[in-house]
């Protein structure tokens, strides 16, 4: 099996993402995360499947150069995007929640950018509290959940990304480096959007811990313009 040649407790299938068909065959292609691997850094593997839909190949992203440390989680949760670059393949944003460059879980967001078979060809790393007029304190791991929001005219990618009690919504320039990041909900949970329309987003929500744990999933139209960090979060004790 797959998951046995991924390693054991990697974690193999923590995350799974649709990338089209990166090696030419055909048949759509796997991206694979398990976040767990190697000391909990996370890695990333590129599967390809057969006519059938079995795997008949999966190769390891090599993310060596990225620098992650252990219990990064890198792919804990991760999204394909649309050719932010131009060059015909796919770019993915990957959560990893569990980076302390900026200090202990504080997290991070990777863009990554695949070539021919799903190799790595360059990659951006985001920091939230390094993207003006985002509160250092309101991004703690940072990446936990990943979600593409679609695509408006002068950015190339928006996307969902939530740290611990909070969400943003970074949009993308073609370089994989953010334009802007903005507060959008002092919740966190699962996201999806159910409607991207002009400047107008409808949130698909999940709230798991809603209701003493009893959960809910809400919809929210929101306004995709500037929200002051301080208005959307309660204050700080
Ligand atoms: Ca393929
Ligand atoms: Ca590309």
């Amino acid at each position: 099996m797959l998951a046995e040649l991924a390693g054991s407790g990697a974690f193999f299938g923590s995350g799974v993402a649709g990338v089209g068909d990166l090696d030419w065959d055909g048949i759509p292609d796997l991206i694979v995360g398990g976040r767990e691997a190697d000391e909990a850094r996370g890695a990333l593997w590129f599967v390809s499947l057969g006519r059938d839909g079995r795997p008949v190949r999966l190769r390891r992203l090599a993310t060596e150069g990225l620098g992650l440390n252990p219990s990064a989680q890198f792919g804990f949760d991760f999204a394909t995007l649309r050719d932010i670059d131009d060059d015909g393949f796919p770019e993915l944003a990957v959560g990893a929640p569990g980076d302390d460059e900026l200090g202990p879980g504080a997290g991070a967001l990777w863009i990554l950018f695949l070539g021919p078979g799903g190799v790595l060809t360059k990659s951006e790393k985001i920091f939230a509290p390094r993207v003006p007029g985002v509160p250092e304190h309101f991004a703690e791991s940072f990446g936990s959940l990943v979600s593409r929001a679609g695509e408006r005219a002068e950015d190339r990618s928006t996307l969902l990304v939530s740290s611990t009690e909070f969400t943003h919504l970074l949009f993308l320039l073609q370089s994989g480096r953010p334009r802007a990041v903005h507060a959008l909900t002092a919740w966190a949970g699962g996201l999806a959007v159910r409607e991207f329309d002009g400047n107008v987003a409808t949130l698909v929500i999940g709230r798991a811990g809603a209701d003493g744990g009893t959960g809910k999933v809400v919809q929210q139209r929101l306004s995709i313009v500037p929200i002051p960090y301080d208005d959307v979060l309660p204050r700080r004790r």
